[in-house]
């Protein structure tokens, strides 16, 4: 790991690498170093997943883009953008990743020390902080200019285009997985109307095109270790045009859920209404006027949405052999896919109670 840090403009002289956080798709070390002071001063190192992210030039000036944007919103707002913002920490030639021998892609940020990243909300309070700093996300980019963004994974999204997917994998059926789960697969085929929906409205334009995180989960917004503050939105790479719908339905997905998303005992596993209303309140406060009426009548159904995507997700990696999600053990893809199925289950009973609070909360 020495050989990688050196190539990054880093501050003093090399501690150690170590793993950190609790990300499915990439790999990440924390690196200290020792400053001329005597203090330690710590940085994000990632090895980027190669077999997802293609274009990872068109993907780190995305990210470029977006995150000196918002390195302007939150200076005018007399915020710190040291800790605020990710901030990409450039090469020893001033790029924004390096490749090595291996022909693998590294990358480095500021370390947002003294902040974690949860895996289940802890409290409301908590989740309604998270819900502000996502709302408030979308509104930081509202007068970013969309079509300057690369669209990093095609149709990532695309409920449509995911279902057809998640067929081609019952098809292949590879390992012969597919016998053993049919009652999860019938629990997906059977809804396949919920698919088009935001699609076909994005498409015919009563739904507005915004950029949009597209990856809300509970453990990219870093919370402060001693006030439960969202401090900083992270993990970008899948900043791209989209519909605020999808952020609401995916930190919704992952915030309300009273077990892991991959708890094996489901009788942990349930929709949390309390932490859903939660949510709802800083969510909407953080995007002020940044909402129509039909994405207000929306928000309920997205949380259903998203997570029976990102069960179809689960469950189709898990057809294919786990190529896609980290896994750690061989069942683990269909135990996520268990948990979110679930949440589907226990959000479908409570749809007219979701938009009572959304009404609450929201007068667009
Ligand atoms: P992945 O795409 O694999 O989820 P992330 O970019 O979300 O990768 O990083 C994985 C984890 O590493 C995060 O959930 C968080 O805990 C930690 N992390 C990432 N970037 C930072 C940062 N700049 N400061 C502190 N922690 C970070
Ligand atoms: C992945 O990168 P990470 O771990 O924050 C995935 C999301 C899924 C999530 C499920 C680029 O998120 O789409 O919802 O796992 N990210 C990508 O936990 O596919
Ligand atoms: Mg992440």
């Amino acid at each position: 790991m020495k050989d990688i840090v050196k190539n990054f403009q880093f501050e003093g002289e090399f501690i150690n690498c170590e793993p950190y956080g609790m990300g499915h798709i990439n790999d990440t070390y924390a690196v200290s170093m020792r400053l001329a002071d005597g203090n330690i001063k710590r940085y994000i190192l990632q090895r980027m997943n190669k077999s997802i992210f293609k274009n990872v030039e068109e993907l780190m000036n995305n990210l470029k883009l977006v995150t000196e944007h918002i390195c302007k919103v939150v200076k005018a707002r007399g915020g710190n953008i040291e800790r605020e913002v990710l901030q990409i920490i450039a090469t020893c030639d001033n790029k924004t990743f390096f490749v090595d021998g291996n022909n693998d892609y590294w990358r480095a940020y500021n370390l947002i020390e003294n902040t974690i990243g949860y895996a289940i909300a802890e409290n409301g309070d908590m989740f309604e902080n998270a819900g502000l700093a996502f709302g408030k996300f979308i509104r930081d980019l509202a007068d970013f200019p969309a079509e300057k963004l690369y669209e990093v994974i095609p149709n990532f999204h695309n409920t449509v285009s995911r279902f057809a997917d998640f067929r081609k994998a019952i098809e292949t059926n590879y390992q012969n997985r597919a016998e053993n789960i049919k009652d999860e697969i019938d629990f997906i085929l059977s809804r396949e109307k919920y698919c088009s929906k935001v699609v076909d409205m994005l498409k015919n334009g009563t739904l507005p095109l915004r950029v949009t995180h597209n990856d809300t989960k509970l453990n990219n917004v870093l919370m402060d270790i001693d006030t439960n503050r969202a401090v900083c939105v992270i993990d970008l790479d899948t900043i791209m045009p989209g519909s605020l719908l999808y952020d609401f339905g995916d930190a919704i997905r992952s915030g309300c859920n009273t077990g892991l998303e991959d708890e094996p005992d489901l009788s942990k596993v349930s929709f949390d209404i309390n932490l859903f209303e939660s949510f709802c309140k800083g969510f909407l406060g953080g995007l002020g006027d940044n909402i129509t009426a039909n994405e207000r009548d929306l928000l309920p159904f997205s949380a259903i949405l998203m997570t029976y995507e990102c069960g179809m997700r689960f469950l189709g990696d898990y057809l294919n052999g786990d190529t896609y999600f980290k896994t750690h053990y061989p069942e683990h893809n269909l135990v996520r896919a268990r948990t979110q199925l679930k949440m589907v289950s226990d959000m479908e009973e409570q749809l007219d109670d979701m938009l009572a609070i959304v009404n609450k909360y929201c007068k667009a």
